[in-house]
């Protein structure tokens, strides 16, 4: 028996501060913001609170990706539960652990819920951004319904209870008792890796990817995110990968003053090392290791939405998947309809959700899909409720060594069953707020006049192309589960080549407003499948920024990141 050590629970008296509203995932904001006094405090103070009764006794899991800021939120998030009634707390050893590895853990431990320290692929470090998720007892992240809560709580709050005498060495693993009040407080520290590296093995046959790494030399950039040392346990130490195939695996609170996000930008390094033709697999992974982008010999790119289609096309490679039947795929809206296709030719259902993981989940714990995936980098299964980056490689590789194939000809393939859907994703980031909403109210005004059905667009690009509107939208979802309805989701013009555009705003940057662009166009003409996808969808970008003089309202002449 382990003694207790009495801590004492004190009322701090706060004051509201206005904006702690989690976005599409959590809530972000400049460290600066994030670590001005009490501001962290009262956002998990209302976290806490807005879990309800049950927090009394519960235990929660806590990890987080290791950005600046992190261990002093682990601290105060311990100091915080204690005070306000938790039973137990997983740590992860020295804070770190990625989102779906807290998925796993939330899961795999039957807890009652999860925080995630994360602001996943925004830049970290002093000068960039903090965040903080809470996640449901699935696994997956909170609903819009527990948000809106803890922001309602924030808009009132008065006071938050704290133990400021509770400090807890959580650099080593083990299991650390406190006596507050009355009651009894656990901080458990685990280990970071263990239970998701367990998790990995029985869904993939590791024997077989170990066999095909003897043949494929592999290359791996964590992007000094969490997933630097779950890349080196995984890869390295379990299916035998050399040093030579890791980039950036060291874990920095600034993830090297560059932007965690797995994209041909912000992976450049990446993209450049396989180019070389060394390497005949590639993966990069986001700041909290739930992105993913995969690419082939001389960098060749898999698109998202390809990647998902490819993946679900070859579910069968992958031991999970024999074991029980696959009924269904999802997607996010955005992402294009590649995953459609082979839903028909399988006969499974295909649901289209709003943008944002915690759309899958009901559907995921209801049964009615087994893997999703989103155009922004995210692929994941039924495993857990996270898109998950070290899956979808792993899923990858898998596939690779059933099918003998290299990630080219397996896309080609591919492209020869299916057709090919075009897409590309226009990012302009950091633009000023108020143009960007003004250009949202007018494509608003676009969609809701019916009249502009049959209107017809000159499109300037490679070639031109004259493309007829045909159906005009802002994107709503009813979930099929639980009936919520969710509006607006994103402005969406199609056309009636089956073209598809579609604009929204981000709802994870910390300032000003990042607008994006989604373009899907559907190809049947073999002539063309290997033709680039600028090049195919350069005239309908073209009428995409006619229709919302994009360039007039946010002033930029080109975006900050293509995909
Ligand atoms: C973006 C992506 C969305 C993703 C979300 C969180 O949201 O578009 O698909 O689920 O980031 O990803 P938005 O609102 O900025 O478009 V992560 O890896 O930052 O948790
Ligand atoms: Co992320």
């Amino acid at each position: 028996m382990s003694s207790s050590l009495k801590v004492t629970p004190t009322p701090v008296s706060t004051r509201v501060f206005d904006g702690q509203k989690p976005g599409t995932s959590g809530l972000r904001k400049k460290v600066t913001e994030f670590m001005s006094p009490q501001y962290m405090e009262n956002f998990i103070q209302c976290t806490l609170e807005a879990i309800g009764p049950s927090l009394v006794g519960c235990t929660l899991v806590v990890g987080g990706d290791g950005r600046h800021g992190m261990k002093e939120a682990v601290n105060n998030i311990i100091q915080l539960a204690a005070a306000n009634g938790v039973g137990k707390l997983i740590v992860a050893q020295n804070g770190l652990m990625s989102t779906p590895a807290v998925s796993c853990v939330i899961r795999k431990r039957k807890t009652h819920g999860g925080i995630i320290l994360t602001a996943s692929h925004n830049p970290g470090g002093p000068d960039g951004d903090f965040g903080i998720k809470y996640n449901m007892d699935n696994g997956g992240p909170a609903p819009t319904e527990f948000t809106n809560r803890i922001h309602d709580l924030s808009q009132k709050i008065h006071t938050y209870h704290i133990c400021s005498d509770l400090q807890c060495d959580f650099s080593q693993t083990g299991t650390y008792n406190y006596q507050v009040e009355d009651r009894e407080f656990v901080v458990e520290v685990i280990d970071s890796f263990e239970d998701y590296n367990l998790m990995m093995k029985e869904i993939f046959d590791f024997e077989s990817i170990k066999n095909y790494l003897k043949g494929t030399k592999v290359l791996f950039n964590a992007l000094h995110g969490v997933t630097g040392p779950y890349v080196e346990k995984i890869f390295g130490e379990e299916l035998g990968t050399g040093t030579d195939s890791f980039m950036k695996t060291n874990v920095l609170t600034d993830f090297g003053q560059g932007h965690p996000d797995p994209n041909l930008t912000y992976a450049a390094d990446l993209v450049e090392a396989m180019a070389k033709g060394d390497f005949g697999f590639g993966a990069a992974f986001d700041g909290d290791g739930d992105r993913n982008m995969i690419l082939g010999a001389k960098a060749f790119f898999v698109t998202p939405c390809d990647s998902l289609a490819v993946i679900a096309n070859n579910l069968d490679c992958i031991p999970y998947f024999q074991k029980s039947p696959v009924t269904g795929y999802a997607r996010s809206m955005p992402t294009s309809g590649a995953l459609d296709r082979v839903a028909e030719k399988k006969g499974h259902d295909c649901y289209e959700t709003p943008t944002g993981w915690k759309f899958f989940g009901n559907l995921l714990d209801a049964g009615k899909i087994q893997l999703c995936g989103e155009e922004s980098f995210g692929t994941g299964s039924s495993h857990i409720r996270e898109k998950d980056g070290i899956w979808a490689a792993l899923a990858w590789l898998q596939i690779l060594a059933a099918r003998n194939l290299s990630v080219e000809e397996l896309l080609k393939e591919h492209w020869k069953q299916y057709g090919r859907n075009f897409f590309t994703r226009y990012d302009y980031e950091n633009c000023q707020a108020e143009p960007c909403n003004k250009m949202m109210a007018e494509l608003q005004a676009f969609v809701d006049d019916q009249s502009n059905i049959g209107k017809k667009f000159i499109g300037h690009g490679a070639t031109d192309k004259e493309y007829t509107v045909s159906k005009i939208d802002n994107f709503s979802y009813t979930d099929p589960v639980d009936g919520s309805v969710t509006t607006k989701q994103g402005i969406r013009i199609f056309f009636s080549d089956g073209s598809r555009i579609v604009f929204r705003l981000s709802g994870t940057g910390s300032s000003g407003a990042t607008v994006r662009l989604y373009v899907d166009s559907y190809e049947s003409e073999p002539d063309n499948f290997l033709k680039s996808a600028s090049e195919m969808l350069s005239a309908c970008v073209d009428v995409a920024l006619q229709i919302s003089k994009l360039k007039e309202y946010t002033g930029r002449d080109k975006p900050t990141v293509v995909t």
